[in-house]
């Protein structure tokens, strides 16, 4: 028998509606929901694959608990009992921050991932935490905490009405976007041009993105921040700064003007490889256009220059007056997003509050670096102790994080590790407990992260589209029952975490002045929640106590679970609107154009005018079909077009005397490895690309289709040390290598493989 049922992708960031078919308890097909508010029936062919992922027959069924030195199938009774004995004398004998957690990207493409973690760190009360967060965006975290006071308030491109789009370090046709929720990116960006307006791209990379663009500008690696100095210095300098309506809610414009000075366009030129003029040009179309909006992503971020050049999209978007503007770059407003304080003085946003241990990196977001999490565990110091125990959550980062080898080794030392992931991958092999969770058709689905990030305000809401097979367990329980071994009470029923969660924000809610709830008695409040479950319940706390919700009653047309039920496709909430000043948290209740921090990092900044590195460097790039780690276990998203390989410029290739497909070796602070060349003038002169997620050649692991086609970790080539300072975050893009014809043997090896 078969029938549909509706389910959110959670693929990537675009949050696609699908449409699956079910035939005898199994996902069959997957084809976009045309009914779907946001999404209107776009699908990707990863999407379209959803089948094979989640049929995938290399999924784990049953937990995995390590008996002499083996991993071996398990109960969930003994897997838990096993977590409770591993993490708990650890804990007790060396203290929480010997206890490390390290979460990874699904957890902000899974339910049970925005709704535990934080309260396993908070029971924990560790301060060794890592997350993907610092090999991606936390340099744009940071530059918001310090402009708005708020690290998670990110200005989001109006992508559906703006006239004019700068996007820089980013590949939405192959990303689909990132930073920036908006399923069907590609269209989006094609509906740009269709009205007239414009798309400029800054990637060393004639990307699908760049081909699309009416300029691209193939920056140097590593150099956006200067580039984007110098337009600043350009709107400055030319009269061209008009931040309009932003004007009463601004603090520092003198400063900034003061600190900009040296950035002129001549300076930055050589450095950026990007002549005077052009700089210039960029600049006045972007304050000549009727609305612009400035969007910086990846390659961004992950630079030495990070924080700076996140800082600057905004100040561009500031000083053109498009920050919180139609057709410029607003904050989304969505539905679980507390309810909105009055606008007025935070806290502000703090940094380095604590450091880490062996390096002295400054805390960013309560985060240590993910690059050093290896020197964590493996480096003893005088002061505190190493990580001894971790409990790893839906992270790789063996393949995703700097020097692969190194942590991969600090693993394999553990006294304990648990991992919470669907595979036995190159991380989780070292794992004393697997906890698996289900395939994604059984699991329920809400954006909480994305929606935070959406182009339009919309909610959606997929319940399980297949029930949990028998011997399963869903994801959310996994994590209440983690927290509960991690924390001391093993074997307390799971529901008591939701419910503690629900007490504790229904009792805070009623002592606020603003909540609408405000005076009234959580318990009763706590008995008109609805919901299948523990997590639904939040859910609908947290739709009720939001900005659209009904207060429980306040208001009686508003948002809760019974009433998105009744809306499968969504309920649409209209276009972004302005919001300033309300979400600002700075202590000054205004934007700080120049925060001290990013003050004191301009000097490194002011050198880098002056610095080219010699030699190659290396950039990443990603691949429609795949998606990080993880993906290369399906058939149906492997071969074509996404294969590692290391793209080469013809001129760079001639000189080194390597052949198209011939095996090169490449080399870099953190070691060497080997990939066949793919010459093409896609990249600039002096630069070369390797995607990453690759590497699963290590033994132990159950992944029979990627094991067939490996390909290299580039992360291999890094050696851990190159950090952008504000952030934390790791430098991937822009790397020295050397590359060179491999040697007979490698070649041989790799021929063998392909
Ligand atoms: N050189 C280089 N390195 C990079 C990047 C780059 O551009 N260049 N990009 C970086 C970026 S942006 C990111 S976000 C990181 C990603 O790096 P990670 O956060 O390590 O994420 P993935 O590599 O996607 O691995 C995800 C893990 O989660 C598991 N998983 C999948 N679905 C689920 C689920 O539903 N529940 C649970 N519990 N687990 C699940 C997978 O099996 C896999 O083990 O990589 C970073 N690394
Ligand atoms: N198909 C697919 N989709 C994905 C993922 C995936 O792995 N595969 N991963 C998901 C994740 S976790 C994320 S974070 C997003 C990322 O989404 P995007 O930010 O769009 O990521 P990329 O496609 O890697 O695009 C980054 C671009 O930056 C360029 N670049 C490198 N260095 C520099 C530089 O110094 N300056 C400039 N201006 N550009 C530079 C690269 O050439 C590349 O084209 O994608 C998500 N979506
Ligand atoms: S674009 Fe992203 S969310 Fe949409 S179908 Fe493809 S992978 Fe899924
Ligand atoms: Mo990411």
């Amino acid at each position: 028998m078969s029938r549909t049922a509706l389910r959110i992708c959670p693929l990537c960031e675009a949050t696609c509606g699908l449409t699956l078919t079910i035939e005898d308890g199994r996902v069959t097909r997957a084809r976009g929901d045309r009914e779907d508010v946001f999404s209107k029936g776009f699908i990707c062919p990863k999407g379209a694959a959803f089948p094979e992922l989640d049929n995938d027959p290399d999924r784990l069924r049953t937990p995995l608990v390590r008996d002499g030195g083996e991993l071996r199938e398990a109960t969930w009774e003994e897997a838990f009992d096993a977590v409770a004995a591993g993490l708990r004398p650890v804990a007790e004998r060396y203290g929480a921050n010997s206890v490390g957690v390290v979460l990874g990207n699904p957890n902000v493409h899974t339910m049970a991932g925005a709704l535990y973690p934080p309260l396993l760190v908070a029971g924990l009360g560790t301060r060794s935490l890592f997350t993907a967060s610092t090999v991606d965006q936390m340099p744009k975290h940071v530059s918001s905490g310090l402009l708005f006071g708020d690290a998670n308030a990110i200005p989001v491109p109006d992508l559906d009405r703006t006239d004019h789009l700068l996007l820089i370090g980013a590949n939405p046709l192959e990303s689909n976007g990132s930073l920036c929720t908006a399923p069907d990116f590609p269209g989006r960006l094609k509906a740009l041009k269709a009205r007239g307006g414009t798309l400029t791209v800054v990637d060393p990379r004639r990307t699908r993105t760049a081909r699309l663009a009416d300029r691209h500008i193939a920056v140097r690696p590593g150099t956006d921040a200067l580039l984007l100095a110098a337009m600043a210095h350009t709107l400055l300098d030319e009269g061209l700064a008009d931040p309009g309506p932003l004007t009463p809610h601004l603090d520092g414009l003198g400063e900034l003007r003061d600190a900009l000075r040296d950035f002129t366009p001549e300076a930055a030129a050589a450095a950026c490889d990007v002549d005077a003029d052009t700089i210039r040009t960029l600049a006045r179309e972007l304050a000549a256009a009727p609305t612009a909006a400035v969007y910086g992503r990846i390659g961004s971020c992950t630079v030495p220059h990070g924080t700076l050049a996140s800082w600057l999209v905004d100040v561009l978007n500031i000083l053109t007056g498009n920050l919180d503007q139609p057709g410029g770059a607003l904050f989304p407003l969505s539905a679980t997003d507390k309810t909105p304080r009055p606008a007025g003085p935070g806290r502000g946003f703090a940094l380095g509050r604590w450091h880490s241990r062996v390096s002295r990196h400054p805390e960013a977001k309560s985060e240590l670096p993910l690059s050093a999490l290896a020197e964590e565990i493996d480096t003893v110091t005088d002061e505190g102790e190493p990580v001894r125990a971790l409990i790893v959550v839906a992270a790789n980062p063996v393949l995703s994080a700097p020097d692969g080898n190194r942590l991969d080794k600090a693993l394999g030392s553990l006294d304990f590790m648990v991992s919470v992931d669907p595979y036995l991958n190159e991380t989780s092999r070292h794992a004393h407990v697997v906890l698996p969770p289900p395939p994604p058709s059984q699991s329920p689905h809400y954006d909480f992260a994305f929606n935070t990030l959406a182009v339009r305000n919309q909610v959606r809401y997929t319940r399980p589209a297949v029930p949990l097979e028998p011997g399963r367990m869903a994801e959310t329980e996994i994590l209440a029952r983690l927290i509960l071994a991690a924390t001391g009470m093993h074997g307390t029923d799971p529901s008591a975490v939701d419910e503690m969660v629900i007490d504790q924000t229904l009792g805070k809610a009623v002592n606020d002045p603003v909540s609408p709830v405000h005076g009234r008695d959580p318990k009763e409040l706590a008995d008109l929640l609805t919901g299948a479950d523990g997590p639904e319940r939040r859910l609908d706390m947290m739709l009720r106590l939001g900005p659209y919700g009904d207060g429980f009653g306040a208001r009686p047309d508003g948002l809760r679970l019974a009433r998105l039920l009744e809306h499968p496709h969504g309920i649409d909430l209209g276009p972004l609107r302005p919001r300033l000043p309300q979400p600002l948290k700075t202590r000054s209740g205004k934007v700080e154009l120049l925060p001290a921090p990013i003050a004191a990092d301009l000097p490194r900044l002011r050198t880098a005018l002056h610095e080219r590195a010699e030699g190659l460097v290396l950039v990443g790039r990603r691949h429609l079909r795949s998606n990080n780690s993880w993906l290369h276990n399906v058939p149906a998203l492997t071969g074509g077009s996404n294969r590692c390989t290391l793209h080469l410029h013809p001129d760079d290739a001639e000189r080194l005397g390597i052949a198209d497909g011939q095996p090169v070796r490449i080399t870099g602070a953190g070691g060497a490895v080997t990939a066949p060349a793919e010459i093409t003038d896609a990249v600039r002169k002096g630069v070369v690309s390797l995607p990453h997620g690759w590497g699963h050649d290590r033994p132990g692991t159950r992944l029979r289709h990627a094991a067939g086609d490996p390909g290299a970790n580039v992360n291999q080539l890094l050696d851990g040390t190159r950090l952008d300072p504000l952030s934390g975050n790791a430098v991937l893009n822009g790397i020295p290598v050397e590359v060179a014809p491999a040697a007979a043997e490698a070649a041989e090896k790799l021929e063998a493989l392909t």
